[in-house]
């Protein structure tokens, strides 16, 4: 991978360690201040916010517990009701309530990008950068419509935020270091000029590890490397109006424990244009439209990161060991718009809109002792969805309200390979009663929300059927690729009930949302062994419910305790068996001491055990291969805020120093020593220090 020279790290560091001399020197004593702020905490719970449960907002420039996020599945997990099935240091693929893949839908600022590996190696989540966010909003199960192909699970939407700069202070930014054990370096920079009618902002960041070693000392190949830069014009040449034009590039690479290849490039390029206007009429109180580009070249291979396994070979009649290196290169396309226009009339708030998603993914693959597999880079499948959406909002007066939606995607699947095509018309809709009764802090939900979804890209590339056309290759392999069998799934339907409410009471504030759905045609993957190169894909039908819920004390002005916890079930009722890949029980219960100038914090993460399993099935990325084990972890975490505008937190993870793996962790490659089944641990004890700045 190509690394820049990050000319920023020394000057980030020199900008940090100078204005901390400034500040602490400059220091004046201060007493009987009439305002009192509190010293910024570790995020390591959900705090009570406006979205009554069902909608959870979260700081992604906060930092949190385990150590401050490289990637959106690192933040995510952070979130009850996330889980994520790791691959090593970095990567994961995030689960919600025990659902995968596109049932989430990953979004930043209203855009989707897919990522190009058919193994998911690149999950969407791989591209994001949090801190590079202002905010994210985690909207549970299918509860809006306003995005294309609507997620079942859940919507996840990172966000930036228009510059609101003055000529007074015609600058704004943040900027932070994380130093923790085993090489970690994170550096980070959001920096905009600019004054009321127009501005520049920069957000860059790099991210390096080394490979982490488990409570047993044992090292795992984890390590990482990655970089994102981000510029952002922007004009408002009225209050009402908005132009913003970005552009983007990132790499990296990634070492997978958990995988018989590492990633060694993970190239981006994004480009995009966002326009807003505000207040057209009394009834038409915005119009926004945006298109997206992006770019996602991907490399995978076997010998950059990890030295290549060996293979016997017959060369002119003689037997030779030689390295067995490949590397497939992997590429995604992709084109996004969106219009939605939003209405204000009498009690009624509409936004509608219409969008539509295009992308073109393409690969090759280079064996370098048996060049005659290789193939050269082509397209192999294009996407294409055209959509319309309407999300109405009835307020019956200030304490209760109606939200409901409805939206229909038009799909076209292509083969580039053979010229089949699939086409869909997926429907999706919602409707929930949100209630508030502000004299008791009491908020309440209950929403009913269905979704169609045709298989995903995953699901119809990376995977085998046992029906249709089958090609076997040179070791007497027999597979079935999809891409040759469009039709062979069905649509997924989800039909699924959520309710939940938040409550605050004197020093008490308490929070649930639980979920049931019935799932018809849900996609099944399941893994058979050598024999199968590529999991078989079917449909079958399920159930699932679980709920995540918190409650928190506030013992003191200073003292905090709260306790949350998440549980997801699944059932697959066709074979009356459990659901794969669904993380166990947890409980995080965290203690906090908050003081004027520092806060100290206490996380326990305590996990049961996972016995309701369903060996060698799962998803794209992930299988059941075995019950796991109950494990608990404790980490400690502080903060000091050294001024206004100047803080540092440390924190030790994994206090104990305990060994152990986590259910959705992939089971080690054999190549680092793993037996079969055996799963990767995490990270032993570690430790960390993070200093950020505003200015
Ligand atoms: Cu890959």
């Amino acid at each position: 991978m190509a690394q820049p020279k990050f000319l920023l790290q020394p000057l980030t560091v020199a900008i940090l360690a100078a204005s901390n001399t400034i500040m602490v020197w400059a220091e004046p004593v201060q007493h009987g201040q009439a305002h009192v702020s509190l010293a910024p905490i570790v995020v390591t719970a959900q705090q009570p916010n406006q979205g009554n449960g069902l909608v959870i907002q979260a700081d992604p420039k906060q930092p949190i517990q385990p150590i401050p996020a490289t990637d959106g599945a690192d933040y995510l997990q952070s979130i009850m009701g996330f889980n994520a099935i790791k691959n090593g240091g970095t990567n994961g693929d995030v689960t919600f309530r025990g659902m995968f893949g596109s049932r989430i839908k990953i979004l930043t600022d209203g855009t989707e990008n897919l990522g190009a590996c058919p193994a998911r190696m690149d999950a969407p989540t791989s591209y994001i950068q949090p801190e590079s966010f202002d905010k994210i909003t985690v909207i549970k199960g299918p509860q809006t419509v306003q995005y294309a192909n609507t997620g079942s699970a859940a919507t996840v939407v990172f966000e930036r935020e228009p510059e609101k700069l003055t000529q007074e202070k015609p600058y704004r930014g943040q900027a932070s270091v994380v130093v923790g054990s085993y090489g970690r370096l994170d550096h980070n920079v959001e920096a905009a000029i600019g004054d009321e009618s127009k501005y520049a902002r920069l957000n860059a960041n790099r991210s390096v590890a080394d490979d982490y070693q488990d409570g047993d000392g044992q090292s795992v190949h984890s390590n990482w490397k990655r970089w994102n830069a981000d510029l952002a014009l922007g004009w408002k040449p009225t209050d009402d109006s908005w132009l913003e034009l970005r552009a983007g590039k990132g790499d990296g690479e990634a070492a997978y424990a958990g995988r018989s290849m590492d990633g060694s490039q993970f190239k981006r390029e994004s480009l995009g244009l966002h326009a807003e206007q505000k207040n057209l009429t009394d009834v038409i109180k915005k119009v926004e439209a945006q298109v997206d580009y992006s770019y996602n070249d991907h490399i995978m291979d076997n010998f950059r990161l990890r030295a290549a396994p060996m293979t016997t070979m017959n060369m002119h009649g003689m037997q030779m060991t030689v390295p067995n290196k490949m590397e497939m290169e992997v590429a995604r396309r992709t084109l996004n718009s969106r219009l939605a226009v939003t209405t204000d009339w009498d009690r009624f708030s509409v936004v509608s809109g219409v969008d539509s998603q295009r992308n073109t993914h393409g690969g090759n693959m280079i064996m370098y002792a048996m060049p005659s597999m290789n193939s050269p880079f082509a397209n192999d499948l294009k996407f294409q969805s055209y959509g319309a959406f309407s999300e109405w909002t009835y307020n019956i007066d200030p304490d209760q309200k109606w939200v409901a939606g409805a939206r229909v995607d038009q799909v076209k699947i292509d083969s580039l390979k053979n010229g089949k095509s699939r086409s869909d018309s997926n429907p999706s809709g919602f409707i929930r009663i949100e209630k508030t009764l502000p004299e008791h802090g009491f908020k309440t939900y209950a929403g009913l929300g269905y979704v169609e979804r045709s298989p995903d890209f995953w699901e119809l590339y990376s995977t085998s059927t046992d029906r249709g056309v089958g090609s076997t290759d040179m070791m007497g392999m027999t597979t079935y690729r999809m891409l040759d069998n469009l039709d062979n799934l069905n649509n997924e339907r989800t039909a699924q009930l959520d309710v939940g409410f938040q409550a605050e009471h004197g020093a008490w504030n308490t929070w649930a949302s639980a979920y049931a759905g019935l799932i018809k045609d849900f996609i099944l993957l399941q893994y058979n062994g050598a024999n199968e190169r590529y999991p078989l894909a079917r449909n079958v039908d399920a159930t699932i419910a679980g709920a995540e819920a918190g409650i928190g004390y506030q013992f003191s002005d200073h003292v905090q305790a709260d306790v949350s916890g998440m549980y997801a079930w699944g059932k697959n009722t066709s074979d009356d068996r459990p659901l794969p890949q669904i993380a166990p029980l947890e409980a995080r219960v965290n203690l906090r001491y908050v003081e004027e100038k520092y806060s100290l914090g206490l996380l326990w993460r305590a996990v049961a055990k996972q016995d309701r399993i369903s060996l060698n099935e799962g998803n794209v990325v992930g299988y059941d291969m075995n019950e796991s084990k109950a494990f608990n972890t404790l980490a400690l975490n502080g903060t000091y805020k050294l001024t206004d505008a100047v803080d540092v937190s440390v924190g030790v993870d994994n206090v104990l120093n305990q060994t152990y793996t986590e259910h959705l962790n992939k089971a080690g490659a054999s190549m680092f020593g793993y037996a079969a089944s055996e799963q990767f641990n995490n990270i032993g004890r570690n430790y960390w220090m993070r200093m950020s700045m505003k200015f």
